[in-house]
């Protein structure tokens, strides 16, 4: 480990004016924001799509912006995206948890979301130049799965999505193709919960979308630890080759983030830390990683990519899959 640039081992850093945002500072009545989205406007503008969970219980998707990415949101005055259960019924229950990718070559933001329908959670996926108006494609991915992030620019030809299906054998990270977007297939299985003791068995999921590096690409996932007074939901870090990202080049055993600050282990749901969208600064190296806490705010945490990349060759390995 390069001591200079990760004195403590710590590498994401929690912002001191945290949590950022909070039911609190809501224009209507809601329960709660977590788990946000996140992307940089063509302006620079900060932009979080957040899940706002009502006080029904159902989550709807609602807009923020902010010039410098901390404070001073702009929050829209009503919810930017409703669930529209009347086309799209598998949005009975809500829609939560969404990821952005801008996709350069359709000029457009690329919205996935979990859409809560009665047969369980689902992949949607809508397109958006503005996040004002949006086009719906409807479910992508049929229940029981969530966690999906599109990749940026297609890769072999096709578009690539990364998202959790459930399986008997476990909650992995799988990733699927399509030409169109709207037609999805070669489904193949990319990274596998561990079992037994570790911090990530039994079910994993993709974090923000895919962070494009000029070694592979950078996935924060999340692991979930059962316990017996509940879930424990911490980060780890993992890399996929560029152009075949389903061969996994390294990956990390330990994580490298959980609930420690009173806001992410207190809330309506205990010990959550959920990142859902991150941005680059101008640097080219330094993120914003935006992430739900506690299922109750929306907080930020700051890291440097080449870190974190420093960090897997020393503490990482290839895919072991097989050995746990
Ligand atoms: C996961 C997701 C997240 C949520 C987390 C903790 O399964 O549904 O939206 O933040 O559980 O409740």
């Amino acid at each position: 480990m390069t001591a200079e640039l990760n004195p403590n081992g710590i590498l994401l850093h929690r912002h001191p004016a945290n949590p950022i945002l909070s039911g609190r500072d809501w224009p209507y009545p809601i329960n709660s924001v977590f788990n946000a989205g996140a992307t940089l406007l063509a302006d620079g503008t900060t932009l979080l799509l957040c899940r706002v969970e009502d006080r029904r219980g159902l989550s709807h998707l609602t807009a923020a912006r902010s010039a410098n990415g901390v404070d001073g949101w702009k929050i829209d005055p009503t919810p930017t995206l409703m669930p529209d259960a009347e086309n799209f019924p598998e949005e009975i229950w809500g829609i939560e948890d969404p990821r952005i990718t801008f996709v350069p070559e359709l000029e457009q933001y690329v919205v996935t979301y979990t859409s809560y329908s009665r047969g369980g959670p689902g992949v949607s996926l809508a397109l958006t130049k503005d996040f004002r108006s949006f086009e719906r494609y409807g479910v992508v991915m049929p229940p029981d799965d969530k966690d999906s992030a599109l990749l940026p620019r297609k890769v072999g030809g096709y578009w690539a999505l990364i998202h959790r299906p459930m399986t008997p054998l476990g909650a992995h990270m799988w990733i699927s193709y399509s030409p169109d977007l709207r037609h999805w297939g070669r489904h193949r299985l990319i990274l596998e919960a561990r079992r037994g003791a570790w911090w990530d068995a039994n079910k994993i999921g993709i974090s923000p979308p895919p962070i494009e590096t000029p070694r592979g690409w950078l996935m924060l996932y999340h692991g979930v630890r059962q316990t017996p007074s509940g879930c424990l939901y911490r980060l780890g870090l993992a890399l996929f080759d560029l152009e075949d990202p389903e061969k996994c080049l390294l990956r990390g055993d330990s994580w490298i983030f959980g609930p420690e600050a009173e806001y992410e282990r207190n809330g309506d749901v205990a010990d959550v830390v959920f990142p859902c969208g991150y941005t680059m600064k101008p640097d080219g190296d330094t993120i914003n990683i935006y992430y739900g806490a506690a299922d109750c705010a929306i907080a930020l945490a700051t890291a440097s990519v080449r870190s974190l990349l420093e960090w897997l060759d020393v503490n990482g390995a290839s895919d072991r899959r097989h050995r746990t």
